[in-house]
């Protein structure tokens, strides 16, 4: 039998600034890291990414046409404060309100995010986060957003503190690129939750009504031989690095004993400290709260096994499929080869993941409100037939994953709504145009949408709220 979603359900897309609305030196928009970083390491840039920044009429009514009632949007914060702080450019202001005025003429609600990657340059070449004063930045240019755009109901204040330490500071696919620094990865998380805590105190202080959250990328951790304690060991430390010390900082106020007993055998191994102040967790303690919601990111699960050796890592930005390697110094490594469907780029499609991970968060942060699925979703190279593309890998990745989600719910998680990465085809951080994950294909020349299968399919769900 079918399974189904609860009446109120938000069946969203997801986007993100950066990776949508191309334009990048329109309007006074001031420069981020990645503009620079993308044109000399990488074969392709955010021009014309999927020039939301003139198409967002037609994407906004798509989503109107096939029961897609949210969408989240990221502000970009160099459209607002071109430095960082400072001169606010009233264009890019202006153009956040036309965007927000459209999503509410289609019946989409906008869940907004802050912060998706994109630290203005300025900040960023100083330290970005490891820079404690991009944290009062960010908190300054929070409160503007707050007192400006008052039509927003939703605020997310980062997305994904995690993957963004790792991809700068342990694999270095993302600006500025440096490659296994364990120390710069769990500062940056601290800094970052510092700076989350302090825009969630500010919101609550400034008395709105709409709600206020951050979006984590747990990817679920599994040891290859759940046997082996030395396999439960490397599967425990990985989750303390992506998952527990940042939810700890969200939704305890500080660092459980088991979660700082790991992260001191990771810089034992690794070297490096951390500077973590009194003053931070007083900030972590008032916040944690007050967090209205939680949105999880869930791509995939990894199995890990014990690693007697240096870090070694390889990323596979091309979807070469098999050219993955990730092991760390201290840590463990990963395991390709088990008997699970993975992503032309080694990304482990085990839905079940997602459940275990909201298990854990209920379980372990029971004052967590409430959950939105913000992102989860397919990358795959989409043959283009017919003006549509045939995506049913797609769609039965989704579906896998709402039955789960369905699973969660009626075993007691308040799950309250899904944004599928992604809402139109957008390029990828780190892999390019070539990794599409769309309802709506888009012809990056020509920029027209072209529904894909599965847009026909998440629009039934949406309307009928069965998973068929
Ligand atoms: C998340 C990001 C998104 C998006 C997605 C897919 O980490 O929040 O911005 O990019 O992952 O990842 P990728 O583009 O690497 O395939």
């Amino acid at each position: 039998m079918s399974k189904s979603l609860p009446k109120d359900f938000i069946y969203g897309g997801a986007t993100a600034a950066y990776q949508a609305e191309g334009a990048v030196h329109t309007d006074g928009k001031g420069p981020v890291a990645w503009d620079k970083y993308l044109a000399e390491n990488y074969w392709y840039t955010a021009e014309p990414a999927s020039d939301f920044y003139h198409m967002y009429p037609v994407d906004l009514e798509l989503c109107e046409q096939f029961g897609i009632n949210g969408i989240r949007i990221s502000i970009a914060w160099s459209r607002i404060f071109p430095a960082g702080y400072g001169e606010v450019n009233p264009k890019g202001v202006d153009f956040y309100h036309r965007l927000f005025a459209e999503c509410h003429k289609r019946h989409v609600e906008p869940f907004v995010t802050l912060h998706h990657f994109d630290t203005p340059e300025a900040l960023h070449s100083a330290g970005d986060f490891l820079n404690r004063e991009t944290i009062d930045h960010f908190v300054e240019y929070a409160k503007f957003c707050f007192r400006e755009f008052k039509e927003v109901n939703y605020w997310t204040t980062f997305n994904e503190i995690g993957p963004i330490g790792d991809g700068q500071y342990l694999v270095g696919k993302f600006p500025p690129g440096i490659r296994y620094d364990l120390a710069k990865v769990f500062q940056s998380h601290h800094n970052m939750m510092t700076a989350h805590a302090k825009a969630v105190l500010a919101y609550k202080k400034g008395g709105y009504t709409g709600e206020i959250g951050v979006v984590h990328a747990l990817p679920t951790k599994y040891p290859y031989d759940p046997e082996n304690p030395a396999d439960v060991r490397a599967a425990d430390l990985e989750d303390i690095i992506h998952n527990r010390f940042i939810l700890d900082a969200t939704y305890l106020g500080h660092y459980s004993d088991h979660t700082m007993e790991g992260v001191r055998h990771i810089l034992e191994a690794n070297g490096g400290t951390l500077d973590l102040r009194k003053e931070d967790f007083e900030v972590l303690t008032a916040a944690k709260d007050l967090n209205d919601f939680l949105g999880i990111n869930y791509y995939m699960s990894d199995w890990m096994r014990a690693y007697d050796g240096e870090t070694e890592i390889t990323h596979n930005a091309t979807g070469a499929k098999g050219g993955s390697v990730y092991r760390i110094k201290g840590v463990g490594q990963r395991e390709f080869d088990v008997d699970v469907p993975r992503t032309d780029w080694d990304w482990m499609i085990w839905p079940q993941g997602l459940y275990d991970q909201i298990m854990r968060v209920i379980h372990d942060y029971p004052n967590y409100k409430k959950i939105y699925i913000t992102e989860n979703g397919l990358g795959y190279k989409d043959e283009f037939v017919d003006d549509t593309v045939y995506d049913d890998a797609r769609i039965d990745y989704i579906r896998q994953h709402l039955n789960v989600l369905s699973d969660a719910i009626r075993d007691g998680a308040n799950v309250k709504g899904y944004f599928l990465w992604s809402l139109m085809d957008v390029f990828s951080w780190s892999n390019g145009y070539e990794k599409r994950y769309g309802l709506f294909y888009v012809d990056f020349e020509t920029q027209k949408r072209y529904p894909k299968k599965s847009a026909y399919w998440y629009k039934k769900v949406a309307e009928t709220g069965v998973i068929e």
